[in-house]
Formats: C-alpha cells, structure tokens, sequence
C-alpha cells in the first residue's frame, strides 16, 4: 500500500523521483486521488509552508518542494479531474503594472497550488484593465496583487478601484516587500500578507474555507 507519510516526505525534500514514483505506485493501487493529495502532497507542502514561515526553511527550499509537488501533480490531475475532486478555490496572482519582480509572486502562486487552489497566473507588469478582463474570463473568486516597488504600490490602488468599479465579485489581497497592513487598508484591499505561506491562511480566510 503506498505510503501517504512517505510521499509528504518527498515533497518535504524535494525528491522529485520518489514522490512521482509513489503517486504513480498509489495511482495504480487505486488510492482514492483526494487522499493522494491532501494527505500525500498537500500535507508536505504545508509542512514546508509553516517551515517556512516559522524562517525554519528558506526560499530554495520551498522551491525544491513546489517543483517536487508540480512533478506528481502532473500525473495526479487527470485523475483528480476523473474523480471530480474541487480544488479548495480559484484565485489569480499577478505583479501590478510597471513591476516585472515575479520571484515572491511565483513563491505565492506555488503556495496556494500547494494547498490545493487552483491558480491563474496573471504574470507581470500587468495593467488594472487586464486584471479585471482576466479575472472574468477565468472566474476567480480571489485578485492577488504583488509588488516590490514603492513607484508601483499606486498601481494596487488603481487596480482594486478598477475590480470595484467593474462589479466582478472577487476579493482582493496584496503583498510583497514594500507593503503593509495599513497600506492594504488604506487602499480598501480585503487582505494582507507579508510571506508565501501566509497568503495560504489568508487566501482561505478570504473565502471561509478551513
Ligand atoms: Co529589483 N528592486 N529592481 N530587481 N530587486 C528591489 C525590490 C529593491 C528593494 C532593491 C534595492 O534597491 N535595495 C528596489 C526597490 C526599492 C523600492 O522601491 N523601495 C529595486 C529596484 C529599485 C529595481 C529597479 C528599479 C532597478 C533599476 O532598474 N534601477 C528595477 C525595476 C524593474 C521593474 O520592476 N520595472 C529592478 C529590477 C530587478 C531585476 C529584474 C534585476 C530583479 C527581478 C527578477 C525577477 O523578479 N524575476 C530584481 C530583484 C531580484 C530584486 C531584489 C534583489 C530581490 C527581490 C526578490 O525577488 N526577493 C530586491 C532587493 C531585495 O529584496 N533584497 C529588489 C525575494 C522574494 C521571494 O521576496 O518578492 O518580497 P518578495 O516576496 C515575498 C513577500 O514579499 C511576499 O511573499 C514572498 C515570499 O514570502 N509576497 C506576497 C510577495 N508578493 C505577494 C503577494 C501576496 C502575498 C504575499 O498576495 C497576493
């Protein structure tokens, strides 16, 4: 029987080869995909997220896990799809106009996949016009903005104006070095956070899923 503690435990060490090598084996076994994710790969990304949060772990670390995750999930989607397994919830992340830094967007976006969310990338310099027109196509229920500069925090504002004025209903959170809880409520934003695995909590916060 394949091992759920084994697998949470290649994705804690990054050991891409194990951890496809044991969902492939749980796949075949017919282990219930749900199971394969959230107590196999899921239970080691939060690990590392609380790790990481806790300054226990570092960014290469988290990275080497998420890429770890990302290999197994390749083969576990499909049958997620099959089994009609819902992802957690739907958000989309992107670095706001004028700011192309995407290296803490990209840890965000690893993190929440992490945590079962299905996740838009919206990439970077991304206009308040193009996070509204993206944010219907894809049906979010969550906007992440990111930005690293201080010239580029204005853009939040324009951008959560922006989904406002549109009337989609998402909720709106920011992050990145510059930003504060105060600037988050200042600019009328739903939700703050300062690290990748802090956007987790909040991201489920936001939407009251546990
Ligand atoms: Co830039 N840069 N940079 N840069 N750069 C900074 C940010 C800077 C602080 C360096 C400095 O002067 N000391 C400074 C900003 C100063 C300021 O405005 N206060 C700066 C500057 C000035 C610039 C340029 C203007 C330089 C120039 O050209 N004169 C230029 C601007 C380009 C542009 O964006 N238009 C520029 C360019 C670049 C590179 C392209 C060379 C490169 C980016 C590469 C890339 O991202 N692909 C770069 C880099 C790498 C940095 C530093 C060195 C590192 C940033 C980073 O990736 N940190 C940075 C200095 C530093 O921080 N030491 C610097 C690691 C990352 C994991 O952290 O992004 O903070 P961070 O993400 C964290 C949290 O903030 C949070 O979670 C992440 C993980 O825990 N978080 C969120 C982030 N987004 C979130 C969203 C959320 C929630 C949490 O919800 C949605």
């Amino acid at each position: 029987m394949a091992d759920m503690e084994a697998l949470s435990q290649a994705v804690i060490k990054g050991d891409q080869k194990t951890a496809v090598e044991i969902t492939q084996a749980a796949i075949d076994e017919g282990t219930d995909p749900k199971s394969i994710l959230e107590d196999g790969l899921i239970g080691g990304m939060n690990y590392i997220g609380v790790r990481f949060k806790a300054n226990e772990v570092y960014i290469p670390e988290v990275l080497i896990a998420a890429r770890a995750m990302k290999m197994a999930m390749e083969i576990l989607e499909p049958k997620l799809a099959e089994a009609g397994v819902e992802p957690v919830g739907k958000a989309m992340v992107g670095t706001v106009q004028g700011d192309l830094h995407d290296i803490g967007k990209n840890l965000v976006i690893m993190m929440l996949k992490g945590a079962g969310f299905e996740v838009v990338d919206a990439g970077v310099d991304v206009s308040a016009e193009k996070f509204v027109e993206k944010a219907k196509e894809s049906g979010t229920q969550i906007v992440g903005l990111s930005a690293l500069l201080t010239t580029t925090m204005p853009a939040m504002e324009t951008t959560i104006k922006a989904i406002k004025d549109s009337g989609i209903s998402v909720k709106t959170m920011i992050g990145g070095a510059p930003i504060t809880q105060a600037y988050a409520d200042k600019i009328g934003a739903d939700g703050y956070s300062a690290d990748a695995a802090s956007a987790v909590d909040k991201a489920k916060e936001l939407l009251g899923v546990a």
